[in-house]
């Protein structure tokens, strides 16, 4: 019997047992949940409710029911809650993956299906166990792959995050008194006994083989795994040498060399088909729609504004970010104000249109408070050169605690109020 998996005997690492799977699954609990909670507020923050142009999952239904408007303050907000997200989603999966390990034996258990509970609670794990491994691959393949996939990544990554989510609360409710009775068993020094057996079937090996490695010393090297994931991955929130050490992680783009223009680029204007001789600044013009209807302005108008500056990051939806960047330019309040929108009512949504021909990415929506915010801008400069051409030549935007993908460059239009 013990040559097939379905015995208890076929198991025989002395690692596995109630208190190894009950620590990590404490672990995961508290790791997912920030997991969640931050994959949530970045699909907020993408203003999905406020154009399809920005959201590519118009059906998400009652799934959007929490959605709010993203706040520009603090500036760095969306460079923490992303960079969060993505390397604690990278250092988990050492956790995950011996989490999915310390059970495996209970995917063998004969008979299959008990009982009508049992039936369903196998069910729950089956959803859990493949809504955990697909959130955790789309979201690599994502960060690591340049977004390879059939379709779009954002409704695969949501609708998933909502099914694993459902199979997680009824794991929690199911198995969280027994996880803590384990971890307070441990942490008291007592020995695994016949309780947590009971409690948790199967896990403990009825026939150990000879020990390789402590338990302390399984959980030193999940520990070290996720902690070298860590290591790995943290330096792409951060400029300079820091981000150096990311070597498991692409650098978000080409190497952006140094000078004013030296940090981090996402596509390149080549990469994205713009024609130089359309973002040529003698040739590029702006058109501005509003209230009041349509003003064109040339780059030299456009430097005859009131210009400003502002200190703000790059923040990407892969989770590298860059630290504050000095731009200046028009603020987009200003250039509302040029088409009707220069009274004390509040300031207006604006669509972002670019140049850009190719690829999927070409315009952006942005919500009132957004445009409103003293620090949004319209950007020609950054640390106190012209914007250099993959970094958006002639114009940009930049809004402070928003995802990069809505600071658009090579812009070309802005219709005020067209929402
Ligand atoms: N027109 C256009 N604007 C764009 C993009 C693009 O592909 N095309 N990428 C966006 C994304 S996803 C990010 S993260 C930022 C990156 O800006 P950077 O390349 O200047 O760092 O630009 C945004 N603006
Ligand atoms: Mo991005």
């Amino acid at each position: 019997m013990a040559r097939f998996p379905s015995s208890p005997a076929f198991w025989r690492s002395p690692v596995r047992g109630p208190r190894f799977t009950s620590v990590l699954g404490l672990v995961l609990l508290a790791g997912m949940s920030v997991l969640f909670v931050t994959g949530l507020l970045s699909y907020a923050a993408y203003n999905p409710d406020l154009s399809q142009v920005n959201d590519q999952t118009p059906d998400k239904g009652l799934l959007g029911f929490y959605l709010f408007a993203w706040p520009t303050d603090p500036h760095w907000l969306y460079r923490l809650t992303q960079g969060v997200h993505v390397t604690l989603g990278l250092a988990l999966v050492p956790v995950l993956l011996a989490k999915l390990w310390s059970v495996v034996p209970r995917l063998f258990a004969l008979p299959p299906v008990r009982s009508l509970a049992h039936a369903l609670e196998r069910l729950s794990l089956l959803l859990l166990v493949g809504g955990a491994l697909f959130e955790f691959v789309t979201g690599i393949l994502n960060v690591q792959l340049d977004y390879a996939f059939p379709g779009s990544f954002y409704p695969l990554h949501l609708y998933g995050a909502w099914v694993f989510l459902a199979a997680f609360l009824a794991h929690v409710v199911l198995k969280l008194p027994a996880a803590l009775r384990n971890v307070r068993a441990l942490r008291a020094g007592l020995e695994e006994g016949e309780e947590q057996q009971a409690v948790s079937g199967t896990l403990l090996a009825p026939d150990p083989d000879p020990p390789t490695m402590s338990r302390r010393g399984a959980f030193w090297l999940v520990g070290g795994g996720s902690a070298v994931l860590f290591g790995t991955s943290v330096g792409r929130s951060f400029d300079g040498p820091l981000r150096e050490t990311a070597v498991l992680s692409p650098h978000g783009g080409p190497e952006p060399g140094t000078g004013p223009n030296g940090f981090q680029i996402n596509k390149t204007a080549a990469y994205v088909g713009i024609d130089p001789r359309e973002a040529a600044p003698e040739a590029w013009r702006l058109v501005v729609t509003g209230r009041s209807g349509t003003v064109r302005l040339s780059l030299a108008e456009l430097r005859r504004l009131p210009l400003h500056s502002a200190a703000l990051p790059i923040a990407c939806v892969e989770g590298w970010s860059t630290a504050d960047q000095w731009w200046r330019g028009v603020r987009l309040r200003d250039l509302a104000a040029l088409v009707g929108y220069d009274g004390p009512e509040d300031p207006p949504d604006v669509l972002v249109d670019s140049l850009q021909r190719r690829g999927a990415f070409r315009r952006a929506a942005l919500r009132g408070n957004q445009v409103g915010d003293a620090r949004s801008l319209l950007a020609l400069d950054v640390n106190g050169e012209p914007l250099s051409a993959d970094h958006g030549r002639p114009a940009r935007v930049i809004v402070p605690a928003a995802p990069g993908v809505l600071n658009t460059k090579w812009v070309t239009r802005l219709d005020f109020g067209a929402l």
